[in-house]
Order: C-alpha cells, then structure tokens, then sequence
C-alpha cells in the first residue's frame, strides 16, 4: 500500500516530569517534546516523538535545533522525494549529516501511518517476535546512597528486571557498592553518560568491576571508540555503548574494535526504526545482545520503544517502563504499565497501538507548526 504523504504537524509539549531526572550532564525537571503527525493524503496519520533533550549535552541536538531541521530540510526534502514507503525515508535525507533524532521524529511517524494503513501492529510490521518486552528502570542521580537505595528497593518490589544507575566522578562506587551489599542478587548496571577519562579513573573502573554489573553504560567519551576498547580489555564487565552509536556504520565500527560488548539502540540516536533494526540484527551475528535506551519519552515515544523492543536482537531489559513513572497524565491511552514480572506486553492494535490524546496534546502545546508534503 503506496503512502501519499500530504502534511507534517509539528507540536512542541510542554511536560513537567513527576521527579527530577540528573545525569552526569545535569537535571531535568521537565521535558520540551516535539510531537510530529504525519498525514496521508487518505485521511489516515501516523505520530512520531524526537527524543532530543534541551540542551545539546548528551548529543549535539536540542529540541529547537531539531524542530528548525525538520521544517526547514526534513520536510521539503521529504516533499521533493515523494516517497511511497517508510523504508525509502532514510534514503530520501541522506544528505543530512547527523541530527538523526530529527530524522528519527519523522521517520517513525511514517512507520506508525504505514503500518495503520496496513492495519497491523506496528511491532508486528516490522518484524518483532516477542509478545512480551523485558523492562528495566534507569535511576537518577541521588542526594545519599540511602536514598538511592529506597528508589532501588522500591523499584525492585515493582517487579522491574533490571536496575541502572547514573554514576559521575564522585558519585559512583560508594553509591554502587552501598546498593549491592544490599541487593546482591539483582542485575544491576551503572551509566556514566560519557562522565570518564580511561588513564585517569581506571582504579575506578577496577573497582566497578568487583561489584557483579550486568555492564559499565557509555563511561568515555562518545567520539572514544579506541579508550573503549583498551577499557574493555581491563573489565569482565561488558561496556555498552549508547552515546557513541549514532549508525550503522558506528555499530561495525565499535564491533570491530571491540570497543563493547552491548549495545543500547534508541531510535532517535540512530534516526528511526529501519537503521535501529539493521543495528539488531547485525550486533545478533556478533552475538552482542541489545536493549533499547530510553529519553524521558512521553507514551508515544515510548509506544515507538515497545515496538522496536521486540525485535529478536533485543535480548536484555531495556529503559522502557510503565508511563506513571513520569507523568501524571500520559498522552496516550491506555498508559504504558509494566507487569509484577517486569514485562510490558506489545498491543494489538495497528501501528503504535495506543490512542493518543489529541485533546490533551493541543493542551500542551506552546508551538505549532504545519508543513505540506504536496
Ligand atoms: O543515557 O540512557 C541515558 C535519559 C536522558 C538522556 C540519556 C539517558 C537517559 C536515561 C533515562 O537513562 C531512561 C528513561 O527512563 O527514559
Ligand atoms: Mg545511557
């Protein structure tokens, strides 16, 4: 079934996060969430999410930088193109150097319109196998190890797979060590959002390798493929990458370096659902399992991460959990909720397969723009 693509729309929301979110790049207290809703000159529309942050910290784009990449090129290319599938989007802009989580905003929206034109599950239209997606929880930054460790006991009892914690220089192997002498039989991961230097903190590192982590998230530098590898040669503990995977080509890169022994694949780092699953099913012949990362992403977002999550290369619990854990009042319906098991199980209905609320997203809503394809 041929797309006919006829508009974008642009919202951006304004979303005050239940609790404050700190990394080792600072603190989010609320999130500025593009909205992107393609339509297809049939009438039917598709909802996609750019997880890029406010700040360029954790990458170099911001919310503003991707809503003026999306109106001024995505959406003209995308208009001269004239593309009929999902799959032909990434061609259409290769042009574009980088800013993927712009790409990855509309890209996915096309995914979401194309499989509701099919009317299948969006999980289902591009490829998943599993029914069920494994949920972990990311933990921010804490004040003391004894608050932390209440957050990680609560989530614990939750039911949630596996426990991450954000690390940074000063705030990391005393908190760690606190919440493993108390939890010694949980998985349990650290991330260090890039926080690091490899000569400088290898005691550090050796001493995070005592405490029985699942993986060491992103410790180095993102552009620090060769400082991951020499690490990784030190650890029994697998590396994961996040930040330093931006493609394909990063994946193979990292791979064959050695530079990591996991990956975490987020459709907005890597621009969208056709290269997020190339990079599954390539880390799947090196036997590297992947998991998918999370952004602070409102239910469509998150609906998009359920979808990628059960493609078979996504071996480990990923960063998506239950909608509550952020928001008051989601936007979509029903509210993403994660069972005792830790498991969210992959709806039924076509493409993202919850409802969005579109009275709720123009309550939201500080910025609006619509842009023809035609
Ligand atoms: O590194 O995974 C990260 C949030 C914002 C930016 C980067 C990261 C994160 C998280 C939160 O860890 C994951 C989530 O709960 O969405
Ligand atoms: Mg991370």
């Amino acid at each position: 079934m041929k797309l006919q693509l006829e508009k974008i729309e642009l919202r951006e929301l304004e979303m005050p996060l239940k609790t404050r979110f700190e990394t080792s790049f600072g603190v989010t207290t609320k999130r500025r969430v593009i909205i992107v809703r393609v339509f297809d000159r049939d009438g039917a529309s598709g909802y996609g999410e750019c997880t890029a942050m406010e700040h360029p910290f954790y990458n170099h784009e911001t919310v503003d930088t991707s809503w003026a990449i999306i109106s001024k090129f995505i959406a003209p290319m995308l208009a001269t193109a004239c593309v009929s599938s999902a799959g032909e989007v990434g061609d259409a802009l290769s042009a574009i150097q980088d800013n993927r989580m712009a790409i990855g905003a509309v890209e996915t929206a096309i995914w979401d319109l194309e499989a509701k034109k099919a009317n299948v599950p969006l999980w289902q239209y591009l490829g998943g196998t599993k029914k069920e997606v494994n949920c972990g929880v990311s933990i921010g930054l804490q004040k003391s190890p004894e608050i932390l460790l209440d957050k990680v006991a609560h989530e614990v009892e939750s039911g949630y797979q596996r426990i991450k914690l954000k690390i940074k220089p000063g705030q990391d192997i005393e908190f760690v060590s606190f919440v493993r002498s108390h939890f010694p039989g949980i998985t349990l991961s650290v991330d260090a959002n890039s926080a690091y230097e490899l000569e400088r903190d290898i005691e550090l590192f050796k001493k995070l390798d005592e405490c029985n982590l699942l993986m060491i998230e992103q410790p180095l530098a993102a552009g620090d493929l060769v400082d991951h590898a020499k690490l990784q040669k030190h650890l029994k503990t697998p590396v994961c990458l996040d930040e330093s995977i931006t493609s394909l080509m990063d994946a193979r890169h990292a791979l064959e370096l050695e530079a990591c022994r996991i990956m975490n694949i987020k459709l907005g780092r890597v621009g969208g659902h056709s290269e997020a699953r190339a990079i599954q099913a390539f880390a799947a012949k090196y036997n590297i399992p992947v998991w998918c990362g999370g952004m602070l992403e409102s239910g469509i977002g998150r609906a998009h991460n359920i979808a990628m999550s059960t493609l078979p290369g996504f071996t480990l619990p990923g960063d998506v959990s239950a909608s509550a854990r952020y928001w008051e009042e989601d936007i979509i319906e029903p509210p993403v909720v994660v069972s005792s098991l830790g498991t969210i199980i992959a709806p039924t209905n076509p493409g993202i397969g919850y409802e969005v609320k579109e009275n709720l997203i123009e309550k939201l809503s500080v910025k609006r723009e619509s842009i023809s394809l035609t």
